[in-house]
C-alpha cells in the first residue's frame, strides 16, 4: 500500500504550477478536470461487472473495434469534464472521428489548450477483469485564441506537448503524469476519493530484464524484430530476459516503467503501419518514458520528432529502458542494411 505522503494530486498540481512562468492556473485547471474525471471511470470500471454494463455497446470506432460500452462512458465522461471547465478548446479522441470544438460560454475559443485522448485503452480487457488505462496529451493550440481550433492544433509533433500522463485502473487506481519536469505517480484511496503522491520523480532502469511483444504474431513481424526477440530468448550475459505482455498499454508500460523492460508493437505484415495511435497513445507515452530517463522510437526515429498527418494514425512503437530500445534499433537498422 501506498505510504500515505498526505501530498494531494490538487495540492501538488499547484505547487507545480510556479514551474510556468506566466502561469494563468488554466493548466492547473485542465489537470484537475482530468483527476475528476479519473475518479468517475474509476468508478464505473470498478462496478463494471456488477452493473452490466460491461460487453459491447453494439457500435464500432473509427478504428473498426467494437466499442465496449465503458468505452463510449468514459469517453464521454472526460469530454465532458474537459468541456465544463472553460480551459479547452478542443478534443480529439481514439472514440471520436474528427476532433471536437469546445465553445465554451462566452470565452468562445478563448482557451488556449487542446487534448488527446484514449479514453479507456486496452478496452479488450475489461470483461475479463485486467487492468485498463486512459491515456492523455496536452498541447497549447497554435492558432488564434478566439477563432475556431483547426487540424493543425492537433497535428503537432510530440515533442511540443505541454503534459502527457495516463490513468491505470488496476489493482490499485494510479494517476501519472509529467509537465516535462520529470515524472510523478499518485495513487487513488478509494476510501477517500483522493490521489496521494505515491511515486515522486519515478526513473526508468536503464535496462531491464522484461520484454512485452505479442509473440502471436512473430511470423508477421519484420525481421529485425524476429532478431531482437531470438536476441532476448538466448541464454548470454543477462539474458534470457523474461516475456510480460498483457495486452493493455498503460498496464505494459507502467510495469515495465517501474522495473525496466521494452515494449514494442512493430509493424506486421498485417498492419504495415503498426496498430498503436501516435497522437494519443505513443507520443504521451514517448514524453512520459523520456522524462523517466527511457526512450521511445518507432525502430528508426524518435517518436516525439514524428510529424503527424492524420488524427488517427498509426506508428511503430518501441519503448522503454533505454540500452534495450537502443539494442533493438539496433537490430531493426542492421536488419534492412
Ligand atoms: P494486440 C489495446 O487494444 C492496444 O491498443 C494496447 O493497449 C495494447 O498494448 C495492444 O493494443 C494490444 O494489441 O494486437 O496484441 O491485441
Amino acid at each position: 500500500m501506498a505510504q500515505h505522503t498526505f501530498r494531494t494530486l490538487g495540492e501538488f498540481i499547484i505547487e507545480k504550477q510556479e514551474d510556468f512562468r506566466y502561469s494563468t492556473g488554466e493548466l492547473s485547471r485542465l489537470l484537475s478536470a482530468i483527476k475528476l474525471a479519473a475518479k468517475v471511470v474509476n468508478s464505473e470500471v470498478n462496478k463494471a461487472g456488477i452493473a452490466d454494463i460491461t460487453g459491447q455497446a453494439g457500435n464500432t470506432n473509427i478504428q473498426g473495434e467494437e466499442q465496449q460500452k465503458l468505452d463510449v462512458l468514459a469517453n464521454d465522461l472526460f469530454i465532458k469534464a474537459l468541456s465544463q471547465r472553460e480551459v479547452v478548446c478542443g478534443i480529439a479522441s481514439e472514440e471520436n472521428d474528427n476532433f471536437i470544438e469546445i465553445e465554451a460560454g462566452d470565452n468562445v475559443h478563448l482557451s488556449k489548450y487542446v487534448v488527446l485522448i484514449d479514453p479507456l485503452d486496452g478496452s479488450s480487457n475489461i470483461d475479463v477483469n485486467v487492468s485498463v488505462g486512459t491515456i492523455f496529451s496536452i498541447y497549447r493550440r497554435v492558432t488564434q485564441p478566439g477563432t475556431p481550433v483547426e487540424l493543425k492544433d492537433f497535428l503537432q509533433k510530440g515533442s511540443q506537448q505541454v503534459a502527457a500522463g495516463y490513468i491505470i485502473y488496476g489493482s490499485s487506481t494510479m494517476l501519472v503524469y509529467t509537465t516535462g519536469n520529470g515524472v510523478n505517480g499518485f495513487t487513488l484511496d478509494p476510501t477517500l476519493g483522493t490521489f496521494y503522491l505515491s511515486h515522486p520523480d519515478m526513473k526508468t532502469p536503464t535496462q531491464g530484464k522484461i520484454y512485452s511483444i505479442n509473440e502471436g504474431y512473430y511470423f508477421k513481424f519484420p525481421q529485425g524484430v524476429k532478431n531482437y526477440i531470438k536476441h532476448c530468448q538466448e541464454e548470454k550475459d543477462d539474458r534470457p530476459y523474461t516475456s510480460r505482455y498483457i495486452g493493455s498499454l498503460a498496464a505494459d508500460f507502467h510495469r515495465n516503467l517501474l522495473k525496466g523492460g521494452i515494449y514494442i508493437y512493430p509493424t506486421t505484415s498485417q498492419s504495415p503501419n503498426g496498430k498503436l495511435r501516435l497522437l494519443y497513445e505513443c507520443n504521451p507515452m514517448a514524453f512520459l518514458i523520456e522524462q523517466a530517463g527511457g526512450k521511445a522510437s518507432d525502430g528508426f526515429k524518435r517518436i516525439l520528432d514524428i510529424t503527424p498527418t492524420e488524427l488517427h494514425q498509426r506508428v511503430a512503437f518501441f519503448c522503454g529502458s533505454a540500452a534495450m530500445v537502443t539494442k533493438a534499433e539496433e537490430f531493426m537498422s542492421e536488419a534492412v542494411h
